[in-house]
C-alpha cells in the first residue's frame, strides 16, 4: 500500500461542494435556453467554418422535482495542455454525475493528452481508482499532452476509437487552443452524423480563458496563491537582508492576469504588465528606464534591495520585440524542415540564417539580443506555432540591461547605491498544488455540469459554472457555446478560428487597484504575506477567491 502523506489522507476525504442545481441529481435537471449567440468576431468566417455548431444559445439548468432516467451512455476524457490544479477533480465531478445518472454508464480517460483519443490509448474509471485522486493536484491520473487535433486523418482515428468503446461523449479539459480543438471536434462529429457529442471545460492556470459566461478557469485560484505564498517569503527575506534585489518572473504564457494577481496579495516594489507596455508601446530601453528609476530612488532612500514581479509572457508584448517575434514565428515553421537550418552545426550558424530571413527592422533587434536569449527564441515553438515563453529568461535580460544602465550612471556620479540581483522563475511550482477549497469546488461542479450538458444532448459547448463570488451553493450551472468565443487568428503563418485570449484590461478594476498603489508599493514597503494555502480552519481564510475575481465582480454586479 501506498504511502500518504497526512494531508493527502484529509484531502481524499473532502466533500466538495455543488450549486444547489445540481445537488439532487442529473436526472432532476431542467435546461433553460437563453438566446442565440454570435462569435466575438469574425462572424461570417467562424459561422462557415461551424456550419453546424455555430449560434446555439447559452443554457442553465434549474432543478426539477420530477426525477427522470437516463439511457447508458459511455463517456471519454482528456486532459489537454499545461497542468492546472484541480483537473482529477473535474474527472470525479463527472464520473460521479455519470454514475448518478445510471451506474451502468462508464468513463474512460484517455492517456497521455488529445493523443490517447487518436491512438486509442484509454482507461477505464472504477470507484477505487478515481477515489485515490479526489481533491488532488495534477494530471497524473490520465497524464497530458499538447496534440492539436485538427486534420480530417486525426478525427476519422478520433472517431474510430470511440465507435469500439462505444463512446457517445467527449469531454475535453482544457485552455484556449484545447478547446478550439473541442470545437473543431465536436463540428466534425456533427457533419459527420456520429452521434458523438464533445464538451469542453476551462482550465489554465493563466486566467486568460474568460468572458462574460466564464467567470475564471480553474486553477488560476490555487497557482496564485501558491505564487503569492513565494513571492511573499522572498519579500520577507529581502527585507530582511536587506540586499538583494529579486526579480521574479511568473508562469502565464500570454496574459499577465497570474503576475497582477499574485501582485494584489502581495504588494510588491515592481510589477510589470504586458498588456500595459504594448498598450504605451513601451520599447525594451524604456522599461529599463522605468526600472532603474525605481531602483536609484529607494537605492537613494538607503534601500539597496526589492522586489519586481514579471510576467511570463512580456518579451512578446513589447512592440520591437513582439513584431520580431511574430516574423521569426513565421521563418521558424518555414526552417522546420530546411536542411541548412536542421544540419547547421554551431547556433551562431542558426543565428546567421534567421538573421538573414527576417526584415530588417526584426533582424537588427534580434541582433542586438544577448546569445543566450536569441538562443532561447529559436527553441522549438510548441505544437499551435507559438513561441515558448517559459524558457525565455526575460528576468535575466532585465537584470543584465539594468547592471549595465546602473553602471553606467554609476561612472558619472548619479548612482551612489548597490546592485544585486537574483533571478527566481516560478511556474511549475504552481500547477499541480493541492487545489484550494475553492478550486476543489468549482472544478468539481463543472465535471458534474458537463455531464448534465452531455445528458440534454449538447455538444460544442463549454461547461459554465457562474456567481462564483457567493456560496457554492448559489453558483449558477450552464453551458456556453465554444463559438461564441472564437475569431481569427495567425497561426503557424496561417488564419485560423481559435477561442480568443482575455488579456488584462486596462480600464478594469484590477490594473486599477495595481495603477492606483504602485508609487506608493514602489518606495514604501507595504509588502502583504499571504502564506500557505489553508485547507482546514477559518472561513475567511479557507474559502476567500482571488482578488481579480472579486474585484471584477463586483464591477459586474454594481452595473446590474
Ligand atoms: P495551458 O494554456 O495549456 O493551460 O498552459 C499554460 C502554461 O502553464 C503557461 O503558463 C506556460 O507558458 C506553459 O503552460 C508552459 O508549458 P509547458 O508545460 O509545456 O512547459
Amino acid at each position: 500500500m501506498t504511502k500518504l502523506s497526512p494531508l493527502q489522507i484529509e484531502r481524499l476525504q473532502y466533500q466538495p461542494k455543488l450549486p444547489s442545481s445540481l445537488q439532487s441529481g442529473v436526472n432532476s435537471l431542467e435546461l433553460v435556453e437563453g438566446s442565440a449567440t454570435q462569435s466575438v468576431r469574425d462572424q461570417e468566417q467562424i459561422k462557415a467554418l461551424f456550419a453546424n455548431t455555430y449560434g446555439k444559445p447559452t443554457v442553465t439548468f434549474k432543478s426539477t422535482s420530477s426525477s427522470g432516467s437516463s439511457e447508458i451512455k459511455n463517456v471519454g476524457v482528456i486532459l489537454s495542455g499545461g497542468q492546472a490544479p484541480g483537473g482529477h477533480n473535474v474527472i470525479a465531478g463527472l464520473y460521479d454525475a455519470l454514475k448518478n445518472a445510471n451506474p451502468e454508464n462508464k468513463l474512460y480517460g484517455f492517456l497521455g493528452g488529445p493523443s490517447g483519443i487518436i491512438d486509442g490509448k484509454y482507461v477505464e474509471f472504477t470507484d477505487s481508482f478515481i477515489n485515490d485522486y479526489r481533491n488532488t493536484g495534477g494530471f497524473d491520473i490520465i497524464g497530458s499532452g499538447r496534440t492539436k487535433l485538427e486534420t480530417e486523418d486525426q478525427f476519422q482515428e478520433a472517431f474510430k476509437v470511440c465507435q469500439n468503446l462505444g463512446i457517445s461523449a467527449v469531454v475535453i479539459i482544457g485552455g484556449d487552443d484545447s478547446n478550439t480543438n473541442a470545437a473543431l471536434l465536436a463540428e466534425w462529429f456533427v457533419k459527420n452524423n456520429t452521434g458523438i457529442q464533445v464538451i469542453g471545460c476551462p482550465k489554465t492556470i493563466d486566467g486568460d480563458l474568460k468572458n462574460e459566461q466564464i467567470e475564471i478557469s480553474f486553477g488560476f485560484d490555487t497557482a496564485t496563491k501558491t505564487y503569492a505564498e513565494l513571492i511573499g517569503n522572498i519579500q520577507r527575506d529581502a527585507n530582511s537582508a536587506k540586499k538583494y534585489w529579486h526579480f521574479v518572473k511568473i508562469m502565464g504564457r500570454s496574459a499577465s492576469h497570474v503576475a497582477l494577481e499574485a501582485a494584489l496579495q502581495t504588494q510588491p516594489n515592481i510589477t510589470l504588465i504586458s498588456e500595459e507596455v504594448e498598450a504605451k508601446k513601451m520599447s525594451l530601453s524604456s522599461i529599463i528606464d522605468y526600472m532603474t528609476d525605481i531602483i536609484v530612488r529607494r537605492a537613494n532612500a538607503g534601500k539597496n534591495f526589492g522586489i519586481a514581479v514579471i510576467p511570463e509572457g512580456l518579451i512578446e508584448f513589447i512592440p520591437e520585440m513582439g513584431s520580431m517575434i511574430s516574423n521569426l514565428n513565421d521563418i521558424m515553421a518555414t526552417l522546420e524542415n530546411d536542411p541548412s537550418f536542421i544540419n547547421a552545426t554551431t547556433i551562431r550558424e542558426k543565428f546567421e540564417i534567421v538573421e538573414h530571413r527576417l526584415d530588417d527592422a526584426n533582424a537588427s533587434v534580434y541582433a542586438s539580443l544577448p546569445a543566450l536569449i536569441k538562443e532561447q527564441l529559436l527553441a522549438d515553438r510548441d505544437p499551435h506555432g507559438n513561441v515558448q515563453v517559459s524558457k525565455i529568461e526575460t528576468e535575466k535580460l532585465l537584470i543584465e540591461m539594468i547592471s549595465t544602465k546602473l553602471d553606467e550612471l554609476k561612472s558619472q556620479g548619479d548612482f551612489i547605491g548597490k546592485f544585486s540581483a537574483q533571478s527566481h522563475f516560478f511556474g511549475y511550482e504552481g500547477r499541480c498544488a493541492f487545489p484550494s477549497n475553492f478550486d476543489a469546488d468549482y472544478c468539481y461542479s463543472l465535471g458534474y455540469n458537463a455531464f448534465a450538458l452531455i445528458n440534454f444532448g449538447l455538444t460544442g459547448y463549454l461547461s459554465s459554472v457562474r456567481n462564483l463570488t457567493a456560496p457554492a451553493s448559489e453558483w449558477i450551472a450552464g453551458g456556453v457555446p465554444l463559438t461564441m468565443m472564437m475569431n481569427m487568428e495567425k497561426r503557424h503563418g496561417e488564419m485560423k478560428p481559435v477561442i480568443q485570449k482575455a488579456l488584462v484590461r486596462l480600464n478594469g478594476p484590477v490594473f486599477k487597484q495595481l495603477a492606483d498603489n504602485r508609487e506608493d508599493w514602489a518606495m514604501n514597503d507595504r509588502y502583504l504575506f499571504p502564506g500557505a494555502i489553508q485547507y482546514f480552519g477559518p472561513s475567511s481564510v479557507c474559502d476567500i477567491t482571488t482578488v481579480t475575481l472579486q474585484l471584477e465582480r463586483a464591477k459586474e454586479l454594481a452595473s446590474v
